[in-house]
């Protein structure tokens, strides 16, 4: 074929994939068999093969994903991406409207109401009708470049059907339920850890390096808001919805227009009750105006629009069957009882697990094996068991006793006066054996990659460790035989378990699961002893005394240190080379007087990790912004503080921009 025969096949091919595509991902429509469908592509792909230079950005070949990224590069929004302003009851959303009202000097608003999708917001620009950037949401201010991952998504056009200068919209990546369970059931299957809810899935998979495994996941999108816009002019909400459509987008469904709050609540209370038909996960209803004049003068605060409010739908209850009460033992012994459940879907996630927190909620609310029971769950809180059905009951249903003796080792089960918790006391149990190693190596505390609780069951499983101590012993030898482990795997895991030994005394204090002992509270009193050795050998009274260690737990932290084992299990830390001491933070002198407040989630630091990164290079954190303040480092869902720094003009910079300061 001739190149200028290929450019004509290619731009035919190109104008059939993607009306296809649009009709089969955003109207749900298609108009070829999928066997017509992959056959065009192959022949695209075939013709972009040989004439690799006609290969645009924008051909639906492009969709396949296979680039693979370092990390993702930082993008600023030239538009803020803003949160909504939350409502929790039909008072509050009045209350909105009044505000609205009052501020417009009329007496009934025209709203839009809208789906609130629970998944990802993100920002798509086009240039000249062709999608050329993708971006997280981030801190409303700078996101990250995941253009490559969002071209896997089928419904986002790489091709608008107008051919507009610029064009930024904002939309919800999302996964449907199918995708969804599909995902959760190959992960099981592969013994993969499955995701809690399909928002974390859709997390997940945008934040993948590598785009194929994006384009596997099967996300989709609902766009909802023109961000900027040239070459075109938009008066309305409804205006721009019905725009975005024409121009190729899948767009949030619905198309009406409200008069006045109580037939936009009316539509909220529909949506709210159309919310388990749905294939794809929401958590609330959004009310906007329409107007885009009446925006305008309502304006924004520095974090969400005034003319817009989320009404937040209750935590979701559902019914189903108590089919068991199992016990799981804790790190500390503690023995928890579960309902083990029909399992429900309920909030986005199938459940059949639930808390029952302890054997007192049990009897309180007369709970029985059999009986039918309401869980509740509000978005990635844990479902807990809040009720049951009494009037149903058949008369087989069994009350729950706790057992005298620990479900795993037979040892004895405790209860302490005054605490609703019952523990197991034998010191060698394998349920706590287990839980305490699994904590051991997590992030917050030893953060031993590569060794999840899959593999320290198998560990404990083989007789290779018993406790934390153990795992510096590990050889080569003793794992390279272990199912699912080869050369690099054994390399990885030993090369972070070395790595973790100069982790220093606050890790390992947080790590030996000594109750009420917390990363918190590991922090200060390491501040405070810096050796382990000052620390085993002081009082109670001593320890009690530092500023924020209560009285239970000084006791607790003494009464840890008095055993033999424990005393055993330092020697053995100390021997195979772990780091017992505390190293005050060596002060280079950067941020020198430099005053800064936090505030937000940020992407990738703890609170505590930022405090301490910007106090190690002589900077202070305060808890309040004030003209003194030099920089608000502002993470996701920044509040008060971020709209007190906007308004006193104080620098307010990401995370990344932090790290980078100190970097330079
Ligand atoms: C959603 C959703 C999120 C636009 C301007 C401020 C908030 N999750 O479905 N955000 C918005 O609106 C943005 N609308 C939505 N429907």
């Amino acid at each position: 074929m001739t190149k200028e025969n290929a450019k004509i096949r290619i731009d035919e091919l190109r104008r059939i994939l993607n009306k296809s595509g649009y009709e089969y991902y955003v109207l749900d429509n298609p108009s070829i068999s999928d066997f017509e469908y992959d056959r065009l592509m192959r022949e695209l792909i075939n013709i972009e093969a040989e004439y690799p230079e006609l290969i645009t950005p924008d051909s639906p070949t492009m969709r396949v994903g296979g680039e693979v990224s370092e990390g993702f590069s930082e993008v600023s929004h030239t538009v803020q991406m803003q949160s909504l302003a939350d409502v929790f009851s039909k008072e509050e959303l009045y209350e909105f409207d009044a505000r609205v009202r009052a501020a417009l000097d009329i007496e009934s608003v025209e709203y839009v109401t809208e789906m609130k999708i629970d998944g990802l917001s993100v920002s798509l620009e086009y240039e000249n009708g062709s999608f050329v950037r993708g971006s997280t949401r981030g801190n409303g201010f700078v996101g990250e470049d995941i253009t490559q991952n969002l071209k896997t998504i089928a419904s986002i056009p790489l091709r608008l059907t107008e051919d507009l200068p610029y064009l930024e919209v904002r939309g919800e990546v999302f996964m449907p339920e199918k995708s969804f369970i599909k995902l959760n059931e190959q992960r099981e299957a592969s013994g993969e850890p499955t995701f809690a809810n399909p928002r974390n899935a859709a997390a997940g998979s945008l934040r993948q390096l590598d785009s194929r495994i994006t384009a596997e996941r099967r996300l989709d999108i609902f766009v909802f808001n023109v961000q900027r816009i040239e070459g075109h002019e938009l008066s309305s909400h409804r205006q721009s919805l019905d725009y975005l459509k024409k121009l190729g987008f899948k767009v949030i469904p619905g198309d009406g227009v409200f008069s006045g709050i109580d037939e936009a609540y009316a539509e909220v209370m529909r949506i709210g009750e159309n919310r388990g038909n749905l294939s794809f996960d929401i958590d609330g209803a959004v009310v906007k105006v329409n107007s885009f004049a009446q925006r305008e003068i309502l304006g924004t605060t520095s974090k969400t629009p005034k003319w817009a409010a989320a009404y937040k739908f209750p935590a979701e209850q559902q019914r189903t069957k108590l089919l068991d009460i199992a016990l799981q033992v804790g790190r500390t012994g503690v023995v928890t009882p579960n309902a083990v459940l029909e399992p429900v879907r309920i909030a986005g996630s199938t459940v059949s697990r639930a808390t029952l927190h302890n054997i007192d909620n049990i009897k309180d609310k007369d709970i029985r094996i059999g009986d039918t029971v309401i869980i509740e769950k509000a978005g990635d809180i844990i479902p807990a068991v809040v009720g049951v059905e009494k009037d149903g009951r058949s008369g087989d249903e069994k009350p729950f006793e706790m057992p005298k003796s620990c479900p795993v080792c037979g040892g004895e089960l405790v209860r302490e006066e005054g605490e609703a918790a019952v523990r197991c006391v034998n010191p060698n149990c394998a349920a706590q054996q287990l839980r305490a190693i699994i904590h051991f190596v997590s992030k917050p505390a030893m953060d031993i990659d590569g060794m999840g609780a899959s593999i320290a069951e198998q560990l404990l499983e083989e007789g290779l460790v018993s406790c934390c101590a153990d795992l510096y012993s590990l050889k080569y030898e003793d794992l390279i035989s272990l199912e699912r482990f080869g050369d690099k795997s054994v390399r990885n895991l030993l090369d972070s378990i070395e790595k973790s030994k100069q982790q220093g005394l606050d890790r390992v204090l947080f790590g030996l699961s000594i109750r009420m002992v917390g990363s918190r509270a590991a922090q200060i009193i390491a501040e405070v002893f810096k050796d382990i050795d000052s620390l085993m050998s002081s009082s109670a009274d001593e320890l009690a005394s530092i500023p924020e260690i209560g009285e239970k737990t000084a006791k607790s932290i003494c009464d840890y240190f008095r055993q033999d084992k424990s005393k055993d299990l330092v020697d053995r830390l100390r021997q195979a080379g772990v780091k017992l001491t505390y190293d005050a933070q060596t002060v280079d002198e950067s941020l020198s007087d430099k005053i800064f407040v936090l505030t937000g989630t940020l992407p990738t630091l703890k609170r505590s990790e930022a405090k301490k990164l910007i106090e190690a290079h002589g900077g202070k954190v305060s808890g309040s912004v004030s003209k003194k303040t030099d920089y608000v480092v502002a993470g996701i869902d920044a509040g008060s503080k971020l709209d007190k720094a906007v308004s006193l003009g104080v620098s307010v910079i990401s995370e990344s921009e932090l790290i980078g300061m100190l970097e330079s």
